[in-house]
């Protein structure tokens, strides 16, 4: 809309057009992005196409069929309806090959959530294509997670307190919210702030390009979860549209350019909205930190547009907020070489050196003898990282206590219960860590360990003058604190579940850390905090 002349809470910062230089990094971006495999190809979004229509179709026969068993008519069940939606990556345009399809079942009142896990899902698992669902009715957003013709799709499910569900039903009016479970308001959440982000962006193909970049950049540089203290998908595509907002005009790379200046450098903890918060019908929090104290802890407050209003990144540390503007300093470092000297954007997305960086790492270790419950226990814990990263944090010594953004897994092959007890314990040998899956055989008294191990790497401060001898530094407080705290989990077993914590050497990191098994020769370690 060529009369608009603002988005968001203020005017635009500048109305030019990208210069010359960086149309021509535009295009080498696109080239880049390309050749980092960014894109699917032809045929793969066409499958998802498909699917999604086959998809939509069953979500209208689920309908049908509950309507059906209620005694409507035939005509009557069919004019209820069911619609889906999708969020995430997917609905943003900015997914590659690999990503899920994000839906959401939208259903009308006489449909309940228990209909979804007891007659959707067995409809599900009869559908063509389909090789795997599970349901997880008992998440925070209850969820169908299933494989339908190989591609991974997350189900959520609303119901609205309406009769019917048409065609061109849309998901903005605030109004929908009213007399809704909150866990169908969880749900309507993830589609309403996709949507209003893309309605909120001057140019919507401007934004993808450029959210690309980033979510490619913030992958390498281990600066990518939402769980472990840094933003997630959500958060970086809302700082995104932001400077988009502010230059109208802008293509890809003058927008990433301005990107990783303008928000290396803004003045946290003043927050960055899309558009003013708004109130609403519903009797629940909005983020407010003039009138909840736990609000004002938030370090880099990034809000999201839709009613009711949260903040996306309420999981930053002091640690992980240093990293991410150092990270971003860099990153505008190299975008200026690239914009204006022709240097390579490949450089931009060079893989982080996380394991060179510190000389001492916490290794968190979790065992468990299911794959499903190591699942869900490896999980918990993840979830917590973030408090362990808090407690270490505060310590004299810490300078920066550094999450990696994921674990690493492994299965442990043990001959016997000894060996099973001395890997909870993480007192086994060598031997056994290495034993592979062909010395190993299915029978009496033999047993796999699934095993977990999470990184923290810690930046210490250098000793105060004069002092000799190696740096004191205490973390037996905070590990043990969090080791209470995360065997608080309400599903937490004693005898099944194996917590470890221990402090490493960067020398004695194991090969699996190094893309690999190679580790950097000492020259190029230097540098080393
Ligand atoms: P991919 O391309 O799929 O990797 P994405 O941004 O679509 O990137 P996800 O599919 O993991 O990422 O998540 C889509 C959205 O679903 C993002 C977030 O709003 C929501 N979400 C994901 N995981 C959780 C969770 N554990 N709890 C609550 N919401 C979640
Ligand atoms: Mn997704
Ligand atoms: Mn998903």
């Amino acid at each position: 809309n060529p009369e608009q002349t603002q988005w968001g809470t203020t005017k635009p910062i500048s109305w030019n057009l990208p210069q010359e230089k960086e149309i021509t990094a535009t295009q080498r971006l696109m080239e880049e992005l390309r050749a980092q495999n960014s894109f699917e190809s032809e045929e793969e979004s066409r499958l998802r196409e498909q699917v999604l229509g086959r998809i939509a179709g069953l979500v209208k026969q689920f309908v049908e069929k509950v309507s059906l068993s209620f005694g409507f008519s035939e005509e009557a069940a069919t004019a209820a309806g069911g619609k889906i939606f999708t969020y995430g990556s997917y609905r943003l345009g900015v997914h590659g090959p690999g990503s899920d399809i994000d839906t959401l079942c939208v259903v009308p009142k006489h449909v309940t959530r228990e209909h979804f896990f007891t007659v959707f899902e067995p409809m599900l698992l009869d559908f063509e294509g389909v090789t795997e669902v599970s349901g997880v009715p008992g998440a925070y957003v209850p969820v169908i997670k299933a494989i339908v013709s190989g591609i991974h799709i997350d189900f959520l499910f609303a119901r609205l307190n309406q009769a019917t569900i048409p065609d061109d039903l849309e998901l903005k009016d605030d109004n929908l919210l009213r007399n809704l479970d909150e866990r169908d308001v969880r749900s309507l959440g993830g589609s309403r702030v996709t949507d209003e982000i893309l309605r909120l962006v001057p140019q919507p193909e401007v934004f993808r390009d450029a959210l690309r970049a980033v979510k490619l950049w913030a992958q390498r540089r281990a600066v990518y979860s939402n769980v472990i203290g840094f933003l997630g998908g959500v958060a970086w595509a809302m700082l995104v549209a932001r400077i988009c907002q502010l230059f109208p005009r802008y293509d890809a790379a003058s927008i990433l350019s301005r990107f990783f200046h303008i928000i290396g450098q803004w003045a946290w903890p003043q927050p960055v909205l899309l558009k003013a918060i708004e109130n609403g019908p519903l009797n629940v929090r909005v983020w407010n930190p003039q009138i909840y104290p736990s609000d004002r802890q938030h370090l880099m407050p990034i809000i999201t547009p839709a009613y009711p209003s949260m903040c996306a990144t309420h999981n930053v540390t002091h640690s992980t907020m240093k990293i991410m503007q150092n990270e971003l300093k860099r990153g505008s470092q190299i975008v200026e070489k690239v914009i204006q000297a022709g240097e390579p954007w490949s450089n931009l997305f060079e893989k982080h050196d996380f394991f060179h960086m510190y000389r001492y790492y916490l290794q968190i270790m979790i065992t468990s003898g299911d794959k499903d419950m190591h699942h869900k226990w490896a999980g918990t814990v993840e979830s917590k990282i973030r408090l362990l990263v808090g407690k270490l944090e505060i310590q004299d010594a810490v300078e920066i206590a550094h999450p990696f953004t994921k674990g690493f897994e492994q299965v442990v092959y043990c001959l016997n219960d000894e060996e099973v007890r001395a890997v909870a314990k993480y007192e086994m040998g060598d031997e056994v860590l290495k034993r592979t899956e062909a010395e190993y055989e299915e029978k009496e008294g033999v047993s796999k360990v699934y095993m977990t191990t999470f990184y923290i790497g810690l930046g210490v401060e250098p000793k105060p003058a004069g002092q000799s001898g190696p740096r004191k530094l205490d973390i037996s407080y905070p590990t043990i604190e969090f080791v209470k705290t995360v065997k608080l989990w309400d599903q937490y077993v004693e005898e099944q579940m194996g917590i470890v914590i221990r402090y490493v050497k960067s020398t004695a990191l194991p090969d699996n850390v190094f893309e690999g098994g190679v580790r950097q020769t000492a020259a190029q370690k230097q540098g080393v905090k």
